[in-house]
């Protein structure tokens, strides 16, 4: 078996410490971060919804396997998020309210810092008024909103109210992105941008800073 089969195996397995030892076989090896990534890890989380939905696995099959995929992705975060000395801007990155899923988040997050923003990481279910609280203490130059859920989906646009509300629409990007959101969702809502995944976010928030 391949290593990066043996990462996506271990993940889909639950098996943490396989998951780490064969993504630091995959590194000596001088496998690039973003395919381990790819074909390893990201993949092993398809297979792992997958089986969720065909009722082969349940709840916590789920968080065995994330707990698996998190200590993978820490061992490929130096290598995705390369030092940048002076930050090119600043975002604030969090999973709306009632949604705990992070792992697609800490990925945006990585691959922000990557790309030179300074990130602020509010974790999940965070609040409109949480989103609006750190635009007015932090001023950062955009917002990344995160949704797993169809149910949490509308939050992004309670977020992006919540901002209009507080007359600080016009001082701030946002960006949304997630598994179930689309970019005709992102539009319908009054986002500024939507992102398929976590490199092309990092991509479309340095092009969003020049707007
Ligand atoms: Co949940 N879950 N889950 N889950 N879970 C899904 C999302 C689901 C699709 C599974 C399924 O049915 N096939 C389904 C949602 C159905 C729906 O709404 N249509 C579901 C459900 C139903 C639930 C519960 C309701 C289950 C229950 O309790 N009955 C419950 C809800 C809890 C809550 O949030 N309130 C629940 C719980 C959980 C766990 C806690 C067990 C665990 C999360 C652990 C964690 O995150 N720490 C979990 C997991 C692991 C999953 C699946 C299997 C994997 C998600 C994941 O991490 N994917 C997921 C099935 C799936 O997605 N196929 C599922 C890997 C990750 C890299 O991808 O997050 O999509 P993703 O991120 C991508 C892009 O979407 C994008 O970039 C990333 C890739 O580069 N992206 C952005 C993400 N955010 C972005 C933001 C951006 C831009 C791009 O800009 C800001």
């Amino acid at each position: 078996m391949s290593v990066l089969l043996q990462i996506k195996q271990n993940v889909i397995d639950g098996n943490a410490p396989g998951a780490q030892s064969s993504v630091k076989q995959a590194m000596s090896a001088g496998i690039p971060a973003e395919q381990i990534l790819n074909e390893g890890l990201i993949a092993a989380m398809r297979q792992v919804g997958k089986l969720f939905e065909e009722g082969e696995y349940f709840v916590p099959e789920m968080l065995i396997a994330a707990r698996a995929m998190k200590g993978g992705l820490e061992l490929v975060r130096p290598a995705l998020a390369a030092a940048n000395i002076q930050a090119i801007g600043k975002i604030v990155v969090g999973t709306v309210q009632g949604d705990l899923h992070d792992i697609g988040k800490n990925l945006v997050a990585m691959m922000m810092e990557g790309a030179g923003f300074e990130v602020i990481d509010l974790g999940v279910d965070v609040t409109p008024e949480k989103f609006v609280e750190v635009v007015k203490t932090h001023q950062p130059n955009l917002i990344g909103c995160s949704a797993l859920l169809t149910t949490t989906m509308p939050k992004m646009k309670a977020t992006i109210d919540a901002l209009q509300e507080a007359g600080l629409r016009n001082q701030v990007k946002v960006l949304v992105g997630g598994a179930p959101v689309t970019a005709k969702y992102a539009s319908e809502i009054g986002a500024d941008a939507y992102a398929p995944d976590a490199s092309a976010a990092a991509n479309i928030a340095k092009s969003l800073l020049l707007k």
